[in-house]
């Protein structure tokens, strides 16, 4: 019985069809017509499981730096618009992806410099990886910015940076839904009438409203279908993981994770694209699972490594890796010491509207991979 279901899969229930002369004119006179036979390409468009066109990649900082740097000296923010060196995935190079359908670069800009006003059908986030003095304002909402903070410029909100005078030389990791939006034709751009918009809210506001733990503003109306927190700091969101392991085994998959949230609703940030951090306690080796999502991590503390479809990549601090969709993937925090903290960004708001999101874990070789490369 066994053995005539798989047949019957393999064999009886997929396109199996040998070209003959008759049929190659065939499918040449269907062409003409603008159209096909299902059967010709139906083994490629129904894979089993998910099957992704992206490949695990490993973009060490210390290979980057210099690189991002040296745009400084060759494009201003003015011709540019964003002075960006973009992560490409050699398996999504024609939509310019980090992996699946996220967008993720590098962005670097000089103490004094500014990015003029825009916007776009297309989410963003940064991830601030060094620097003093930068700034962010997102539909009038000045927001400072240092090393390991998350901010938000959601679908649609005027966006504008720049670097203090007294400032140092800022690098930050921008991630957006750019390829999903451009896949679902989807994508609008504007720049600011004004080239830059007025701060119409005291600096920091956001964070001052709705960054109490647990706490909302009295009387609050907020309606807008993304978070009205738009900076989580790095010591909240590092303290809050702290007491979390105090208490807590956590995910065998993932160490002890928390999910940045907004926190007028409790869901994901924005409407595409979610995000969390996570720890690894010193010597946590986790489990091997996946699951559908696209996700690009940065190391924000410590180091370690991943396997991911049996290829170990080695991280430290800054260093940004991918996780593509179904890949099995496990974390090691190579500190007997120190914790290690992984941020992450991921269209897991896409998968779960969409009802697609699924997972399983790795039952051989006691949940871990065997490492092939
Ligand atoms: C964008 O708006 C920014 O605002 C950075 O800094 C990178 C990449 C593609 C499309 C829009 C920014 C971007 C982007």
């Amino acid at each position: 019985m066994a053995r005539y279901d798989a047949y019957r899969e393999e064999v009886l229930g997929r396109a199996n069809v040998s070209d003959t002369p008759e049929l190659v004119s065939y499918y040449e006179e269907l062409a003409k017509f603008e159209t096909g036979a299902l059967w010709t390409v139906a083994n490629k468009i129904e894979p089993w499981q998910p099957q992704s066109d992206s490949v695990p990649v490993l973009w060490r900082y210390k290979d980057l730096r210099e690189h991002v740097l040296r745009s400084v000296d060759l494009v201003k923010p003015e011709q540019a618009g964003r002075r960006v060196i973009y992560l490409n995935n050699p398996g999504r190079r024609e939509v310019s992806a980090a992996v699946g359908w996220l967008y993720s670069g590098l962005q670097v800009m000089h103490p004094g410099e500014v990015a003029t006003a825009h916007r776009h059908s297309s989410s963003a986030l940064r991830f601030i990886m060094e620097g003093r003095g930068a700034y962010t304002i997102v539909d009038g909402h000045k927001m400072t910015l240092g090393a390991n903070d998350f901010v938000l410029t959601p679908n649609g909100t005027w966006h504008e940076h720049g670097v203090s005078e007294d400032g140092t030389p800022c690098i930050w990791q921008d991630g957006l839904d750019i390829p999903l939006v451009n896949a679902l034709e989807a994508g609008f751009y504007a720049v600011h009438p004004d080239l830059h918009q007025a701060v119409t809210f005291p600096v920091n506001d956001s964070t001052a409203s709705w960054g109490g733990a647990g706490l909302r503003p009295y009387g609050d109306s907020w309606s807008k279908p993304y978070s009205p927190l738009f900076k989580y700091e790095w010591e909240p969101t590092y303290e809050a993981l702290r007491r979390y392991a105090a208490t807590t085994a956590g995910s065998p998959y993932d160490g002890v994770i928390m999910n940045y949230v907004n926190p007028a609703t409790g869901g994901p940030v924005m409407s595409t694209i979610g995000a969390s951090m996570q720890m690894l306690r010193p010597g946590e080796k986790t489990k091997a699972h996946r699951h559908t999502g696209s996700f690009i991590y940065q190391v924000a503390k410590g180091k370690g490594y991943s396997v991911i479809n049996g290829r170990r990549f080695d991280w430290e601090e800054r260093d940004i890796f991918c996780v593509p969709s179904w890949a099995f993937h496990e974390h090691a925090n190579a500190s007997e010491s120190e914790d290690a903290c992984l941020f992450c960004f991921n269209d897991l708001p896409v998968m779960h509207a969409l009802r697609l999101y699924w997972e399983e874990a790795l039952v051989d070789n006691d949940g871990h991979q065997p490492i092939v490369a």
